[in-house]
């Protein structure tokens, strides 16, 4: 097999004659923390594409951040006390920004701090010029929720762009998982004339991952500060 670069990221590899196309895999070589912040006006710098992941608590935010950098335990950062309700950042590869979200739709939380979450959210997705994509993350095991249709209208409403994710798919057979999957778009349809991207995942056995790297490089080949 012979194999050769082509259009930056591509390898094509001529076997038996044959021309196949094989796509790189970006590689996370670089993880940082950068630290964790109480509102938009106090983040880092906006000079690189940013992607802030999403969802309600318990979803598998943290898990996903973890298999998609390929590292155990980046993500628990954020889980120090006191960390939870403040925006996370880590820099990836020297190059984007990984943002995670504090989960919404946690029952236990007085209505006091459930303002505050949503000014510190809100605020966040609207004015943070270098987000490039507000990943929405859906757990794929139940049927659809208020509260994600709620907030993904609301990223509609605000012109946010936004992907979803949906995600701990490992635990679905072959045909619940398109069933459930479905159910979802049908849910988003009620209110969408289009769907928007979406992505399967499980940071169990990495599924998805690839694809949801491959979107990011896409758009940070495009990004233009
Ligand atoms: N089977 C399965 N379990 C998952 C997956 N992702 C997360 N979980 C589990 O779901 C629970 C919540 O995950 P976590 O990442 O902490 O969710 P977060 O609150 O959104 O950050 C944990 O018990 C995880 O082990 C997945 O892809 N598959
Ligand atoms: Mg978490």
């Amino acid at each position: 097999m012979i194999c050769f670069a082509e259009k930056d990221r591509q390898d094509v590899c001529l076997t038996q004659g044959k021309k196949t196309y094989l796509r790189h895999e970006m590689i996370i070589h670089e993880t940082k923390y950068l630290g964790s912040f109480p509102d938009v006006e106090k983040c880092p710098n906006t000079e690189m594409p940013e992607y802030a992941f999403i969802g309600r608590s318990n979803v598998g935010k943290s898990s996903l951040i973890n298999s998609l950098t390929g590292r155990k335990d980046l993500a628990h950062i954020s889980k120090k006390p006191g960390k939870t309700q403040s925006l996370n950042f880590f820099l990836i590869n020297e190059k984007w920004m990984l943002v995670d979200l504090p989960g919404y739709g946690y029952a236990k939380i007085s209505k006091k701090q459930r303002t505050k979450w949503q000014t510190m959210i809100n605020g966040y997705l609207q004015k943070r010029m270098n987000l490039q994509c507000a990943m929405i993350l859906i757990d794929s095991n139940v049927s659809p929720q208020k509260i994600d249709i709620d907030f993904i209208n609301w990223c509609g409403m605000n012109s946010i762009p936004f992907s979803i994710v949906y995600t701990k798919i490992d635990r679905l057979k072959p045909a619940k998982r398109e069933s459930n999957i479905q159910a979802f778009r049908d849910a988003l349809l009620e209110y969408w004339e289009e769907l928007p991207r979406e992505f399967v995942t499980s940071s169990i056995n990495d599924e998805g991952g690839e694809e949801i790297l491959d979107f990011i490089e896409e758009v940070n080949k495009d990004f233009v500060y």
